[in-house]
């Protein structure tokens, strides 16, 4: 098949997985287009029957903004039309599902469009409903979609109304690559427990609970924090970790493509978010045995197996996540017996090749073709 995947290039999930979901793709001999405003941290190297396409939207004299959508629906029909692809694949409703909707008009119709929802058109929806009738609309005219968790597909039937199916496709990971530099020792000097988050740091991960978790846990063991990636609530944090002394215990990295290295030497993963439709981070840490303590919202429980792959507590209640991680540093045998469970079910039920043949399957379907 030949197929133009649209998502945004940033460290977000979304873009992770369309990336690799692409990468997969391309090594089974399909043909991939991936679109997007610069080259997704993903794909590094050149792989074979991978393009790459980048979208720039041109200014519009007339216009304070420059219309991204319709330079990647213009995008999108030229790369259709020369390359004959057959599907878009967009990684979310708006703006790309309604971008390719705009291509398969230019185009007379004759292009399929497969829309997965990540969870941020739901909530961009719930803080701003002037998008309801565009996100809508795009889930109700794309010929497939799929969502990254039954909470996520229970929640755009219940935010959307719409009358269609949508296919409850996860995330998923790899198995980690065995050899890494062992990083515990510039972490975690003096036998101390590594604890780790990774995110964007918007408000939605709730960074200041991994640090008043953190806080808490530091009285009891020796421990250090180590904080991937960057975003809005990152100079918050770091001021609260100066302001309360405990700055030289916390690391923070900034974005990272290998987090594997730092999940390679994690003792602990904290994910207390606000919301999480999937949760790809905390999956990646199990990916590495690495046990979750996380938030049970949205669909977290149906990644975290509480008490089995780590803890899920209440948004917000820092006092039994501290306890939770407590329980886990001290007691080698429970952090272990979870984490070789954590990594059982993330490469097991969250194995790349399934997922990809059900992306591959649903590809078929729109086309006709099972
Ligand atoms: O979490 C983010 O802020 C990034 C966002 C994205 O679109 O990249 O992640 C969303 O999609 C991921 C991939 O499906 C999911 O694993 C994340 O749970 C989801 N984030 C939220 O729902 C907050």
């Amino acid at each position: 098949m030949r197929i133009g995947i649209s998502c945004y290039s940033t460290f977000g999930g979304s873009g992770v997985v369309a990336t690799e979901v692409g990468k997969a793709l391309a090594a089974r001999g399909h043909e991939i287009h991936i679109l997007s405003p610069s080259v997704p941290p993903r794909l590094v190297g050149f792989e074979d029957r991978i393009n790459f396409h980048e979208v720039r939207a041109s200014p519009y004299p007339l216009f304070e903004d420059s219309p991204y959508s319709i330079a990647l629906g213009s995008k999108m029909a030229d790369v259709a039309d020369h390359y004959g692809l057959e599907i878009i694949h967009a990684h979310y409703a708006i703006p790309h599902a309604m971008a390719a909707l705009l291509a398969r008009m230019a185009l007379g119709g004759n292009l399929k469009v497969v829309t997965t929802l990540h969870g941020t058109d739901i909530t961009v929806v719930g803080s701003d409903p002037s998008y309801l009738p565009m996100v809508k609309m795009a889930i109700r005219e794309s010929d497939g979609v799929t969502a990254v968790s039954e909470y996520l597909r229970q929640e755009t039937l219940r935010i959307f109304q719409v009358d269609r199916p949508i296919e409850v496709i996860g995330n998923f990971v790899e198995p980690p690559r065995d050899e890494r530099p062992d990083c515990r020792a510039w972490l975690a000097p003096k036998a101390a427990f590594v604890l780790t988050h990774i995110s964007n740091f918007r408000p939605v991960k709730r960074v200041m609970d991994v640090l008043k978790v953190f806080e808490r846990v530091r009285t009891e063991v020796p421990a250090r924090l180590v904080m991937v990636g960057d975003g809005p609530d990152r100079l918050e944090a770091e001021a609260y970790c100066r302001d309360h002394g405990f700055a030289a215990e916390v690391r923070f990295t900034g974005k990272q493509l290998d987090i594997g290295t730092v999940l390679a030497c994690s003792d602990l993963f904290l994910l207390p978010s606000a919301t999480e439709s999937f949760g790809l981070a905390a999956l990646e840490a199990m990916g590495h045995r690495v046990p979750v303590i996380a938030s049970r919202v949205g669909g977290l429980p149906e990644v975290v197996r509480h008490g089995v792959d780590g803890f899920l507590e209440p948004m917000g209640d820092v006092d039994a996540m501290a306890a939770d991680a407590l329980t886990l540093l001290r007691d080698e045998d429970l952090r272990l017996t979870m984490g070789d469970a954590a990594r059982e079910r993330a490469l097991g039920t969250f194995a790349e090749g399934p997922i990809v043949d059900q992306y591959e399957a649903l590809y078929r379907q729109v086309l006709g073709r099972s």
